[in-house]
């Protein structure tokens, strides 16, 4: 049985990190115009490396919860691809492998001039130069509006082949994640949510399972 799972940020919540659309969410802080566009980044790269630089830090200082915990446990005994859009490291840091980062990693640097990647420092700026080219056009290897996610191709066809497709803690406004229960519904998925309310595409889903994800995902594991 193949299982292809996508978090978002309420998995990652409940170990202490922001989610977005919250009324206390980053978005309410922060406007998406400001810090996660490339435009916003040409105009002001400072204050999009800084945005970024503190979420490293909080991230960093985080812990994994049962909801990431579990789904080490689900690999232990199903074939599964595990997508995620959140840019924290906490399915590596719980003992996931292979987790596929579509939105990118507060852990990589990117050269905005030749692309090259590598390691971040704990703190970054635009200035920092590249290490493969030298131009001083470092910025976060982060998916931001307007670009592509990364390995889509890798996505879709786990979504093809999913047996059973579970989306956890996504609100389900940002596409193409948005639209993944559908694909994987047409081709055949049973489509689980695991969210504390709907989401805005609930309808996508065969079964909705309410709750914190901490509880939900660990009981729908064991
Ligand atoms: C819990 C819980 C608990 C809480 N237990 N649950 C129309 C107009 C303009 C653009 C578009 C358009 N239609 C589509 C687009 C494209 C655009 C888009 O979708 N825009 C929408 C706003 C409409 N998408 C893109 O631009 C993407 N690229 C793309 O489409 O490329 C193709 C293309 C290229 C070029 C030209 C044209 C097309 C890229 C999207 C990049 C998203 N980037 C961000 C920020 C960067 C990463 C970062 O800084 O971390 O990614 S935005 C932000 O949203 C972040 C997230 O990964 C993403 C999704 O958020 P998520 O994870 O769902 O979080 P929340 O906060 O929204 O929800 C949390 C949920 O958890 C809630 O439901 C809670 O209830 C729940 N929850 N606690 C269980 N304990």
């Amino acid at each position: 049985m193949h299982i292809t799972v996508l978090t978002g940020a309420g998995i990652s919540a409940e170990s202490g990190l922001a989610t977005f659309r919250a009324s206390d969410g980053l978005w309410e802080q922060h406007r998406i115009e400001d810090v996660a566009t490339p435009e916003a980044f040409a105009r002001d790269p400072d204050l999009v490396h800084g945005f970024y630089n503190a979420r490293r830090t909080r991230a960093a200082a985080a812990h994994p919860n049962p909801a990431h915990r579990a789904l080490v446990e689900l690999a232990r005994h199903h074939d599964l691809t595990l997508v995620t859009q959140n840019v924290d490291e906490l399915h590596e840091r719980a003992g996931s492998s292979d987790v596929i980062h579509m939105h990118g990693s507060l852990r990589r640097a990117l050269c905005a001039a030749c692309e090259h990647r590598w390691d971040a420092p704990a703190a970054m700026s635009a200035t920092d130069p590249c290490p493969r080219c030298n131009k001083p056009a470092t910025r976060p290897d982060i998916v931001w509006f307007g670009e592509m996610p990364y390995h889509m191709e890798r996505i879709w066809q786990a979504l093809e082949a999913a047996d059973i497709f579970a989306a956890i803690g996504t609100s389900g406004n940002v596409y193409p994640a948005a639209g993944f229960a559908q694909h994987a519904g047409r081709m055949g998925a049973e489509c689980l949510e695991f969210n504390l309310d709907d989401s805005a595409n609930a309808r996508d889903f065969d079964r909705r399972i309410h709750g914190p994800a901490s509880a939900t995902v660990p009981e729908w594991v064991n």
